[in-house]
């Protein structure tokens, strides 16, 4: 296999080979590991999970998948050493690196909030005014603390924060928070959101062609898999004279599809429903005169 170097216009060394492979860098363990894996073999991609390896080639797609910590994942990016990365966007944030979002992804949704002791008297954001936080985000910490002319000292820690109000360790944690229920045990009281956070994909500003080329491939797989967990299909059956008011209720991809039924006045009725909009439509389904209705899972949806 012949390999060779090329500069990009930013001077970005890259190795090439005549297989050119896009390098994706996921969480090799942690809440990302699963969900990342998945949505790249949702994807048709087959590769190796990565248990005791730090790199596996994908034996069906140009990719190879490296499993780094989250942490380091902008950095490597950013650098080439890979050309995207799937983290969550709170981290890309608090890194703050030279890459390109190129897809929101949807899962992994959390927040980055302050919180303070449960019986603590909270007056709003003058609380902090000279007080100490305890944090893995300090880049983000002291964004919000400027912004909003603030003054506190910034404890940063790796893990565990919740804790460092109880050992008096600090007076708030500003940390990523999910459920709650952390808080909860911790006896916390969340009082601020910094941010909101989904898991994202990062790319390299500086990429050759023949990448971009992969990345859009890829994308297009992403989107159709992301659109077809965000539908679902429907099937009802209802009397003729109300399908308008149903077609109106479902638009559908294009307009829904339409059989008759053996009963006489009657048709079968096929449509795309939005799942966040899913009970909202079916209570108006019902309300219409739609009866029978069968709801399926979508395993790809391409538009
Ligand atoms: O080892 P590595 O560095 O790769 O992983 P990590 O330990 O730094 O990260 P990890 O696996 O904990 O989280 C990876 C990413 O998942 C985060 O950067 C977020 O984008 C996302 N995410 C989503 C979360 C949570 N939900 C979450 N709940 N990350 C962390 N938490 C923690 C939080 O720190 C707190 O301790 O869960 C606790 C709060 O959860 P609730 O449900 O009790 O509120
Ligand atoms: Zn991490």
């Amino acid at each position: 296999m012949q390999t060779g170097f090329f500069l990009t216009t930013a001077g970005v060394r890259h190795k090439t080979n005549k297989m050119n492979k896009l390098k994706i860098a996921i969480q090799k363990s942690g809440r990302l590991s699963e969900s990342s894996q998945k949505l790249l073999q949702e994807c048709g991609i087959r590769f190796s999970n990565g248990t005791g390896s730090l790199r596996s080639a994908a034996t069906n797609f140009p990719v190879e998948v490296l499993f780094l910590r989250d942490d380091d994942i902008p950095q490597y990016v950013e650098q080439g050493v890979a050309d995207i990365g799937i983290l969550g966007e709170n981290m890309v944030l608090e890194k703050n690196k030279d890459v390109d979002l190129l897809e929101r992804l949807g899962f992994a949704r959390c927040r980055l909030s302050l919180a303070v002791k449960k019986e603590d008297s909270y007056p709003g954001i003058s609380f902090f005014n000279n007080s100490k936080i305890a944090t893995s985000y300090p880049r983000l910490l002291s964004e919000f603390l400027n912004k909003n002319g603030l003054k506190a000292e910034i404890e940063e820690i790796s893990g565990s924060v919740e804790i460092a109000p109880g050992i008096g360790l600090a007076d708030a944690i500003c940390d990523i928070v999910s459920s709650g229920s952390t808080l909860l045990t911790n006896g916390l009281r969340e009082v601020e959101t910094l941010l909101t956070s989904e898991a994202v994909i990062i790319g390299n500003r500086n990429l050759p062609p023949s990448s971009k080329e992969i990345i859009e491939k890829l994308l297009f797989r992403i989107r159709s898999v992301k659109s077809a967990s965000e539908n679902k299909y429907i099937l009802l059956n209802a009397p003729e004279k109300s399908i308008d008011r149903i077609c109106s209720i479902l638009p559908g991809m294009k307009s829904p599809t339409i059989l008759p039924l053996a009963e006489k006045g009657w048709c079968s009725l096929h449509s795309v429903v939005r799942e966040d909009e899913f009970w909202e439509r079916i209570d108006q389904l019902k309300a219409a005169g739609a009866e029978g209705i069968l709801v399926i899972p979508i395993e790809k949806m391409i538009r």
